[in-house]
């Protein structure tokens, strides 16, 4: 009997142990006297993708720079879950990191969805410009009340439709097609516009959703249509390059207000200064992920003349609030 009881003792603190290692931010003490931070990164991309390499970076300069004193353990492969159930995690504080597509995050600060509109920016150079700028400072600041916080930018890519069908060269080769996007209202409301049926679905669903026919396309970078083998399955890929959607790495305000004012701008700096290394990882990987879908059977529509899909996306722009129509003024504005 004492025995039982002795052991259902342990088994029930071995499950308090294991649930306060599977909450948020931890303490471990190290050998010598100061304590290690610990703290967890989720990333939904596999760990070789050049944005996971860009999250392994920023811990690296983390742990270089705080003397071993802070360890951001990154995630990668939605380990921690899909991006929008792990955005409401870092909300709670359970998660203390991630690095998510803005897309997903503008369902919870919508003023985001400035940054994501079709044909926004002229250019690469453009976007990050606005990213690196007053704006992309102010779109931090609006991520507070939320309880998040802006720590860092990484390089989207271009995205493109591509589906299991036909070729595509015009919108209204789109008609009717089922197209999946990410969990958001902007999206959905732009795919509408091309005559497409919208469904928002989370990334890690999407290959299957290709495959048994639920979907008959979706839509993102060279990279992600690669990393996903999503080119096995829908082979039509149109280069219309209709949206940039910025990448950012945002913390939990609940595990940040945790550390000193010096850690956490040890922990921005970071992360700005991993921004370099993931865009040449980027470019390296956007002409290798090009090149690994065509081998492998995908049948690439380049569109020379942008004007229709611009036009056929125009109505997302007139159904903004004034916040983010202010905000699109201003991004065209800055050179
Ligand atoms: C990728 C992005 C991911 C995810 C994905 C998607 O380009 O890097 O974070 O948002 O798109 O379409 O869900």
């Amino acid at each position: 009997m004492k025995v039982r009881k002795l052991l259902s003792v342990a088994m029930v603190l071995l499950a308090m142990a294991s649930m306060a290692y599977a909450t948020g931010q931890k303490e471990a003490v190290p050998a010598g006297d100061a304590k290690v931070i610990v703290l967890r990164l989720a990333e939904t991309h596999p760990a070789d993708y050049p944005t996971t390499l860009g999250d392994m970076k920023f811990a690296e300069l983390v742990k270089e720079r705080s003397g071993g004193r802070i360890v951001i353990e990154v995630y990668p492969g939605s380990q921690l879950g899909q991006e929008k159930a792990v955005i409401e995690q870092v909300q709670f504080g359970a998660i203390d990191f991630t690095r998510v597509s803005i897309s997903p995050l503008a369902a919870f600060v919508p003023v985001f969805n400035a940054l994501q509109l079709p044909y926004l920016y002229r250019s690469e150079d453009h976007m990050w410009k606005v990213l690196l700028g007053p704006i992309g400072k102010e779109l931090f600041a609006s991520l507070e009340p939320s309880g998040f916080v802006g720590i860092g930018w990484f390089e989207p890519g271009a995205r493109n439709f591509y589906n299991s069908k036909r070729p595509v060269s015009k919108p209204s080769d789109l008609a009717g097609l089922k197209i999946r996007v990410q969990e958001s209202e902007l999206m959905v409301g732009m795919v509408q516009g091309l005559g497409a049926v919208a469904t928002p679905m989370p990334y890690g669903e999407v290959y299957s959703g290709l495959q048994t026919g639920v979907i008959d396309g979706a839509e993102n970078n060279w990279p992600s249509y690669e990393s996903t083998s999503h080119f096995e399955v829908a082979k039509y890929y149109t280069v219309d390059e209709h949206t940039r959607v910025p990448e950012i790495i945002i913390g939990s305000k609940i595990s940040l207000s945790k550390l000193s004012q010096a850690d956490q701008d040890l922990i921005k700096q970071a992360a700005i200064d991993a921004i370099p290394y993931q865009r040449k990882l980027w470019a390296e990987r956007e002409k290798a992920s090009e090149a690994k879908v065509k081998a492998g059977g995908s049948i690439v529509t380049v569109i020379a003349d942008k004007g229709p899909w611009q036009a056929a996306m125009q109505a997302v722009y007139d159904k903004q609030p004034p916040a983010v129509q202010y905000l699109v003024k201003r991004i065209g504005e800055v050179q």
